[in-house]
């Protein structure tokens, strides 16, 4: 048996966040175990959709997404949480909503060069060229994490072979 935990995916926007969660979710339910996805396409158009993008407002949205999070997990999931989350403070305090241990901070390390020239929505070059403010990695700050339990570089490796990195690490961890 496993125990139900949270994976928090961060990192700046295109590193890839998203992605790999999707693609570990399918792994999971391939392996029977029950897991469940969240990100800004399902979080900030509903529960959050009265929420931006200023610091106040990304912090009450990395708070109530910790508190989902954490409902997820104690109803058994493996709850997979991909969200920019830029404020180092902000991960640590969804990290104390959780066990030590039911918590995994997980950094999509990727370059900002490299997410700016993937740009999968043309975000980027709209702050760029100053349609969008705030714009983590450009205007808006992203606290690089000091201790993550895991870096995926997705700079430099394919999503399969992130995805292998990730599967071994939950193996080992059990
Ligand atoms: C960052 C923004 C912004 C600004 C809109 N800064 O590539 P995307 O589009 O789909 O992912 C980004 C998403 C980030 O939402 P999060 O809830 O993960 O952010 S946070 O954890 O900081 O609260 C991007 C889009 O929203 N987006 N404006 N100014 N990302």
């Amino acid at each position: 048996g496993h125990r139900s935990c949270a994976l928090w995916f961060t990192g700046l926007p295109g590193s890839g966040k998203s992605t790999l969660a999707f693609a570990l979710e399918q792994a999971l339910h391939a392996r029977n175990i029950a897991s469940y996805v969240l990100d800004g396409d399902n979080i900030r158009h509903g529960l959050n959709r009265d929420l931006g993008f200023s610091n106040g407002d990304r912090t009450e949205n990395i708070r109530r997404i910790g508190e989902v999070s954490k409902l997820f997990a104690d109803a058994g999931l493996f709850v997979l949480s991909a969200f920019i989350s830029p404020d180092e403070k902000d991960r640590r305090m969804v990290k104390e909503m959780f066990q030590p241990g039911d918590f995994i901070e997980i950094y999509v390390k990727c370059s900002l060069a490299e997410c700016e020239k993937r740009d999968p929505k043309g975000l980027y070059k709209k702050a760029r060229s100053g349609q969008i403010s705030n714009f983590t990695g450009i205007d808006g700050k992203y606290d690089v994490p000091r201790n993550p339990d895991l870096i995926i570089d997705t700079e430099n490796m394919t999503i399969d072979q992130s995805l292998d990195v990730l599967l071994a690490y939950l193996e080992e961890r059990n």
